[in-house]
């Protein structure tokens, strides 16, 4: 039996593409050329592994949609170049450092000593211009992860890229022949990221002015006029599910806008494994494949069990590892982004220029009351708007300009598929579906629970924690070396934000005891709650939402670890 669509412009097209590649020289980095045959099939060129490696940051390119956008780039690439690694090795990283401004790697999710972790002005002083710094640690763990600059808005100009660590033993689960692709997303604007913030700054929902229509009153995706009053009141829109939105980002996977097409090919039949890689500097995604059931057997680098799925939603800095098995034909793989005002696309092939229907933009959600850490079982929105004020209910935040409400009824949202992925029909992975493959390494209850807020004021595009930014915070969250220690992060504002640990790899509260999933950044849903234990590693360490502007605008502390 042949299923095999075959478009004749497409095949054509992907040809020109390839062309296209070639001439444009060193837009794309080895790994992700428009058409792969998978990971472990690249030629040695093409990747970087072994203990030393030399990285440049510069200035340069990449190509959306035929035209130029500028960009940062590590070895003149956007991605830049993957690096493969092998548990147990040492690494000997160079990095140079050829821009004007000072700048910075950092090793997402990955476990070293503090001074090595990237972060300019926490964990060291930054590569100041024309000049570099090397780095030097050991890998201790395996999995997907990525690294990318820590230096002002860079890490949105396009200076990021992937890192896949093959374990020091094969794990039985996965052939160690297995096919495998990388798909990075990622966003990119043609407008300069400092100015993206300054017009947020100005007027919040600069980006995100989708008007509410008729049509989707009547078809009851919209809201009453009466609704409406209510949410005016309260100064918030259910319309806020991102401050940066596709009429300003491009999305991209591997790099290549959805009319690029990046293919990864496969032989029918057989088990694939697609390493997904949240890259981007401002969107959530909602990535499924039509057709094709996905197994996530990794979450953030972190071995988990198989578990199956039809879609997935993911923040910005969180990776899933999942095996597909393609049958003989082609195959989308769509990535909506959370406010579904754009989409990243690539195709999985059992050849090139195959290509299979990209499904079309589902209708955007809306926010609803739990969003708002409302339980409205009890009653309507009457009161809501003092209630959300009330500063009483989180003692340890700051109340003023910075915050426009607390969660009066925050609740543990670990089950919660995600923003608008409650009503889509099929299976969307959450939380409580992860269970570790192996058991967790440290079983002590934590000795003590940190309770951090996340905070905001949509109409100022403030951000921060416990009504705090991080330059008004001048004490660092203080543990010791060892300590085990209860997170609960509540979250005051009414958008998804992704919060990252870096250098340590903490558990979720789950309900899984010594099997919880493990992770380095984890989702906390708009008026909900999140606990993760972790065991304290010494050193300074970055505390912040992965969405950089947040980041940049205050949501982010440092933990301080200090000897036992
Ligand atoms: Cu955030």
């Amino acid at each position: 039996m042949s299923s095999w669509i075959i478009d004749r412009r497409a095949l054509l097209g992907a040809a020109g593409q390839l062309g296209g590649v070639a001439l444009a020289g060193q837009a794309t980095p080895g790994w992700a050329k428009t058409l792969s045959q998978g990971a472990a099939a690249l030629p040695q060129s093409e990747v970087l592994s072994g203990e030393a490696i030399t990285l440049r940051i510069g200035k340069g390119h990449v190509t959306i949609g035929g035209k130029p956008a500028k960009a940062i780039t590590i070895n003149g690439t956007v991605p830049g170049p993957m690096l493969q690694l092998k548990e147990g090795q040492m690494l000997r990283l160079t990095v140079i450092n050829e821009l004007d401004e000072p700048s910075s790697l950092h090793w997402h999710g990955l476990v070293l000593p503090f001074q090595m972790d990237g972060v300019p002005g926490v964990s060291f002083p930054g590569i100041p211009p024309r000049s570099s710094f090397t780095y030097e640690f050991p890998i201790v763990q395996h999995g997907t992860y990525w690294y990318h600059s820590h230096s002002g808005l860079q890490e949105m100009m396009g200076c990021y890229a992937p890192i896949v660590i093959e374990p020091a033993e094969a794990l039985p689960a996965l052939l160690p022949s297995m096919r495998e692709h990388v798909v990075l997303l990622s966003d990119h604007s043609f407008v300069n990221p400092a100015r993206i913030a300054r017009n947020l700054k100005v007027e919040a929902d600069y980006y995100n002015r989708q008007p509410q229509t008729l049509s989707g009153l009547m078809a009851g995706h919209e809201l009453s006029l009466d609704q409406r009053l209510s949410w005016a009141k309260m100064r918030m829109s259910p319309t806020d599910i991102a401050d940066v939105t596709a009429s300003v980002m491009h999305y991209l996977a591997n790099g290549h806008g959805p009319d690029e097409n990046w293919t990864g090919l496969f032989s029918p039949g057989e088990p694939v494994r697609l390493r997904f890689i949240n890259a981007a500097s401002m969107t959530f995604f909602n990535v499924r494949i039509p057709g094709l059931a996905m197994q996530v057997v990794a979450a953030d680098g972190q071995d988990v069990q198989p578990v199956t799925v039809e879609e997935f939603q993911f923040g910005a800095g969180e990776t899933y590892d999942v095996i597909v098995t393609p049958q003989n034909r082609a195959y989308t793989i769509a990535a909506e982004t959370m406010d579904r005002s754009g989409m990243a696309r690539a195709t999985l092939a059992p050849a090139a220029g195959m290509t299979a229907p990209v499904p079309p933009r589902r209708a955007r959600p809306l926010l609803t009351m739990k969003d708002m850490g409302m339980d409205m079982s009890g009653g309507a929105m009457k009161g809501m708007s003092m209630k959300m004020r009330d500063g009483s209910l989180a003692p340890q935040v700051k109340m003023g300009p910075g915050v426009d409400m607390i969660s009066a009824m925050p609740e543990d949202r670990m089950s919660d598929p995600g923003i608008g992925m409650g009503d889509v029909g099929h299976k969307v992975l959450t939380y409580r579906d992860l269970v570790a493959l192996h058991p967790n390494p440290d079983l002590r209850a934590p000795e003590r629970e940190i309770e951090v807020h996340l905070t905001g004021a949509m109409e100022r595009y403030m951000w921060s924690m416990d009504g705090k930014t991080m330059s008004q915070a001048h004490e660092p969250i203080p543990m010791r070396k060892g300590e085990r220690v209860r997170f609960t992060l509540v979250n005051d504002t009414m958008m998804a934000h992704p919060i990252h640990l870096h250098g340590h790899i903490f558990e979720l509260v789950t309900g899984h005891g010594d099997h919880s999933p493990r992770k380095h950044t984890v989702t906390v849903q708009p008026g909900g709650k999140a606990s993760f234990d972790v065991t304290a590693e010494p050193g300074d360490w970055a505390f912040h939402c992965h969405l950089f502007l947040h980041m940049a605008m205050g949501m982010m502390r440092v933990v301080q670890v200090r000897p036992a």
